[in-house]
């Protein structure tokens, strides 16, 4: 039986030594207690509080395991700051700091200052681009020895949050608990954050596609044509994203009956064509007497209410709206019930925008502070101050659960504007409304790689720019890195450019074409390291950093990534990037993409071996017969790696319908031989073939045969 989190008897006095207790603006809030939560996890409690209170951060109620590790060194003090909380972490010396969630300016967020409120930012203009839609009350620093630490401030109220000498989070709330995780790396504390915060679930397969959307491909014959033209033009896609324009009037849950006349039509034959569709649903319903969803909502009394107790109106898309309350587990049972229909029409996954939420024609861009929340369950009724960052998310937890109950068989795909930290748990992300411009190209990757490093592996920019005019030489170089982002979509605003990868004219369609058959050679790797995060928490899209932590050269590295442990993508414009010791092999992998001048450089790590597949043009459709593995030695003439295979959807692999292969590679005097040396799941494959490559200084070395024996003869005497 879980212990729950109870206080503990040991209050812990050296947290408490010095500390004045006074309830006066500006005075100390004392530690009530701390206790160890997991190996290197230390929660801390502010006077007042006995136990852990419900929290939607954490994926569970923390368990007590006992006391304080001996020589704990990172503990936060708390004191009250007009009606709120302040909490100050004193940093060890030469930390770097990074996480933080969704933020412009740099990757090392060192000396920076953000608000955690949820905003509907276009174009990163509003406030310097320092509060964006989402909020991620968490700061990781690593050490100058590569030892780590995090900080996570489990507070929902809005807050600022600084990085200076000091981290300071200054909240309107009540004092809330903090959870220091303290391990030897970053990759160890992020593991962390996933034991406290839950996991990325298993996307399907067919969410690590390119995906192409625009505001908005109507009517529907548009969007046959743009998956026409992929198909013709041979660039691989797996998705088409339907924006708020199919709707009747902007009403969630209907369509246009003169754009959209037959939705299940439009969705079956984008299935034929090997297509999967998202369509998008805002959480505004329009206030209008008749319309079935206002209709039932009204008659459950679903909205959120002004301080007055009455419904509250804001106004979007469809002019005046309600707002669902989903703090209410009614509301949310509710919002999952639409869902049944909607997905019915062949709809694949589902796109939750303007969640912040959003309200227009409002100085404040949200609804008022003092607007109530009923709550209910584990949750308190409150007023909006206190629910406005999570309302996004309790809005995808509800859309999931809508979507998970309609096609229980398939793994859902939610992808949502605004989230909170632990909102991996229920839907990927995108970074809102960027400009098509160089500063937000570059931006993206530390903004992706943060994002990763506060808990949330599956994201990614509008690639290309939301808002703007792309030139063609931007298009290309945002395609070229873009291809390698989690979530890789093409997406663009209402207005005359066109912005898929054929509409910069030919030149710039092949370097799409390479960038994106690069994408879908690496999906067994891909899905693998997808694989991987849904059960460690760690990131996909990694720091360089985190290739060697030690290394201090590598700190500040944002041009670069790491898509996870062993492969390096070093953009073309990267200017003098850091890149890490060790053997790196540069590698191609379709024809002419080390000759094209836009595409990003690719080095896998040696020791290191990669699955990969051939080029195919959606994910269905993916075969791994000739599987091929690509082989980088390390310094003993090693390498090692894994493939992980399944259904690509569906929960079959939860009772072992799956394969994970472990190959390992071994220099054997003028040879190289690979082996298999583990196998899991008991998924039935037939027999087959692969291709090994030794990628060496001098050029690649090929073989083929029966995956568990093949090897490679390399020229006599090569070193
Ligand atoms: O639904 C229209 C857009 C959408 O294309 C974009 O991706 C969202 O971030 N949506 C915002 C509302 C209008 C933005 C100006």
């Amino acid at each position: 039986m879980p212990k729950p989190f109870l206080r503990s008897v040991f209050a812990c006095s050296w947290l408490l030594a010095g500390v004045a207790v006074a309830d006066t603006p500006g005075a100390a809030i004392p530690v009530d207690h701390a206790e160890k939560i997991g190996e290197g996890i230390v929660a801390f409690l502010p006077q007042g509080m006995q136990d852990y209170p419900s929290s939607l951060a954490l994926a569970r109620a923390p368990v007590a395991q006992g006391a304080v590790p001996a020589g704990w060194s990172i503990s936060p003090r708390y004191e009250r700051e007009g009606s709120g909380t302040r909490v100050t972490v004193t940093l060890p010396a030469g930390v770097d700091l990074y996480g933080t969630g969704e933020a412009t300016g740099p990757l090392r967020r060192n000396g920076q200052q953000i608000t955690l409120w949820n905003t509907d930012n276009f174009e990163y203009g509003r406030d310097g681009g320092k509060q964006l839609y989402q909020s991620h009350p968490w700061v990781l620093g690593v050490r100058p020895d590569g030892s780590a630490f995090g900080v996570l401030f489990d507070s929902t109220w809005r807050a600022s949050l600084s990085t200076g000498k000091d981290i300071v989070f200054s909240s309107t709330g009540p004092a809330m608990p903090v959870i220091v995780i303290d391990r030897v790396s970053p990759q160890a504390v992020m593991e962390g954050l996933a034991e406290l915060t839950g996991n990325m679930p298993l996307p399907p397969r067919w969410a690590l596609g390119y995906q192409q959307s625009r505001w908005s491909y109507t009517p529907d014959s548009r969007v046959l044509e743009v998956a026409d033209e992929f198909r013709r033009r041979q660039i691989p896609a797996d998705v088409i994203w339907m924006d708020i324009d199919y709707m009747d009037g902007f009403r969630v849950f209907t369509f246009d009956a003169k754009t959209f006349p037959d939705p299940s039509r439009l969705n079956r034959e984008l299935h034929e064509r090997g297509f999967h569709s998202v369509w998008m649903i805002d959480p505004g319903v329009k206030f209008d007497p008749g319309y079935k969803v206002y209709d039932s909502g009204t008659a459950q009394n679903v909205w959120v209410k002004d301080a007055h107790g009455q419904d509250y109106h804001g106004e979007v898309w469809p002019g005046p709206v309600s707002y669902p309350d989903f703090t209410r587990p009614e509301t949310r049972q509710w919002w999952s019930g639409l869902y049944r229909d909607f997905m019915a029409k062949g709809v694949d996954g589902v796109w939750n925008d303007m969640n912040e939420p959003s309200v227009f024609k409002v100085p404040s861009m949200t609804m008022p502070d003092d607007n109530w929340h009923r709550g209910g369950g584990e949750l308190a009724p409150g007023p909006h101050l206190q629910y406005h960052n999570v309302y996004g998310m309790l809005m995808t937890r509800a859309t999931r659960d809508g979507i998970q109950a309609a096609h229980p068989d398939r793994r859902p795909f939610v992808l949502t504007r605004a989230n909170f930290i632990g909102g991996q748990r229920y839907a990927a992300t995108w970074t809102g409304d960027n400009t098509s411009t160089w500063a937000h190209l570059k931006v993206s990757i530390p903004m992706s790689i943060n994002l990763g490093l506060s808990g949330q592996p599956f994201s990614g920019p509008d690639i290309g720019g939301f808002s703007g005019v792309a030139t063609p030489e931007l298009w290309a170089n945002w395609i070229a890195v873009g291809a390698f982002y989690p979530f890789s979509r093409g997406h663009t605003i209402k207005a005359e450019q066109q912005k898929e990868p054929w509409a910069f004219g030919p030149a710039v369609e092949h370097t799409a074409k390479l960038a994106i058959e690069r994408r879908y050679r690496l999906l067994p790797y891909l899905y693998t390291l997808f694989r991987q995060a849904s059960l460690s928490g760690l990131p996909v899209m990694q720091p360089v950093f985190f290739a060697d932590p030690r290394d201090a050269r590598l700190r500040g590295e944002e041009q670069a990534f790491l898509l996870g442990s062993d492969l390096l993508v070093v953009p073309a414009w990267a200017q003098q990037p850091a890149l890490p010791d060790g053997i790196w092999h540069k590698v191609s992998l379709v024809d002419g993409d080390t000759v094209d001048a836009d595409q990003a450089a690719l080095k896998v790590r040696g020791g290191a071996i990669l699955p990969l597949g051939r080029v195919v043009q959606n994910t269905t459709q993916e075969s791994l017969d000739p599987l091929t593995l690509l082989v980088s030695l390390d310094q003993l003439g090693q390498a090692q790696g894994e493939l992980y295979e399944d259904a690509g959807d569906g929960y079959g692999y939860r009772q072992g319908d799956y394969r994970l292969t472990r190959y390992r590679a071994q220099r054997q005097g003028d040879a190289v031989k690979l082996s298999v040396v583990g196998r899991e799941g008991s998924r039935q494959l037939p027999p087959r073939e692969i291709v090994v490559q030794v990628v060496t200084d001098d050029g690649v070395y090929t073989a083929q045969g029966p995956e568990d024996a093949v090897t490679v003869p390399l020229p006599p005497g090569h070193s």
